[in-house]
């Protein structure tokens, strides 16, 4: 409900995770909601972060690569320890594996999940001020399985929990612990993700394509072809828009939020595609 512009039936994503896993698993102890706060933490310190990198020595590089073989910005290395030690202080994990370090993180002692996460997805746009993205994906160790990176290694159906937080003109946090993802905004004078949308579903048409353009001439045939009917569609509609971020949570959000199609298919020079399973397919 909104009076006179305000929202009088606010929903944070603390009490809606609470009252998710409520309904959703009753006799549970609360972990999985306990580690989603955490991740939510750690995503409104990463939001601060971006938004006073302009105005800290936050921008740039950090004169160090990752495993990717890409060059750290600063805030890749601020966001991936922010991630470590909020996600170890939950108490919750006993693998941490992030796209920004090399090896799985063991946590001894550690709780039943594992979480994968890549802790600024889209970092070479961030001097520019182009909006960037944490993803984060999260597994239920076994009782009977030892800590270790196999925990993650597992289909995307085993997923207990997975999302985005988009640092853009608004922040974004779009989550699904195993149901239709929901939408919550930062309300940075509240401090807090506030419900915007509990089922997000992606229209079932739309007028926008998503593709790195440059590319074309890598693409096989079949990719040609289909671009191609976007743009000339052979049934004589009118032609689809591009747009094109180059920050995968961005380019995914508008996606979810407006239809069409995103896509980052393999070609000659990425003969595995670009974008990582294990960290963007989240
Ligand atoms: P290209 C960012 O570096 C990223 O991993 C994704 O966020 C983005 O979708 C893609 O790479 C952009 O790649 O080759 O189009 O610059």
């Amino acid at each position: 409900e909104m009076l006179n512009g305000f929202s009088t039936d606010p929903l944070t994503l603390t009490q809606w995770v609470l009252v998710q896993q409520q309904k959703e698993a009753p006799h549970a102890r609360g972990n999985l909601s306990i580690l989603l706060n955490a991740i939510c933490v750690a995503c409104k310190f990463v939001d601060s972060a971006v938004r006073r990198a302009g105005l800290s020595d936050l921008l740039g590089l950090a004169g160090t690569g990752n495993i990717q073989g890409e060059d750290q910005k600063k805030l890749d290395i601020v966001a991936n320890e922010v991630f470590i030690n909020v996600l170890r202080r939950s108490g919750q994990c006993s693998v941490l594996v992030s796209e920004e370090i090399d090896d799985e993180i063991i946590i001894e002692g550690g709780g039943e999940y594992s979480v994968v996460f890549d802790p600024l997805d889209g970092s070479s746009n961030i001097d520019c001020g182009v909006s960037i993205g944490t993803i984060y994906g999260i597994y239920k160790k076994e009782k009977t399985e030892a800590p270790s990176v196999s925990n993650v290694l597992k289909r995307g159906r085993e997923l207990v929990g997975a999302g985005y937080c988009l640092y853009g003109s608004s922040c974004s946090m779009v989550l699904s612990v195993g149901k239709q993802p929901a939408h919550f905004t930062l309300d940075p004078s509240l401090g807090e993700f506030v419900l915007t949308s509990a089922h997000m579903r992606v229209p079932e048409a739309g007028r926008i394509y998503s593709i790195n353009e440059g590319n074309s001439s890598l693409w096989a045939d079949a990719i040609s072809r289909y671009v191609q009917e976007c743009k000339s569609p052979s049934n004589g509609k009118l032609p689809m828009s591009l747009r094109y971020v180059g920050s995968m949570v961005a380019d995914v959000h508008r996606t979810l939020l407006y239809g069409g199609i995103f896509m980052y298919p393999a070609d000659r020079k990425a003969t595995q595609g670009k974008l990582r399973l294990l960290y963007e397919a989240c």
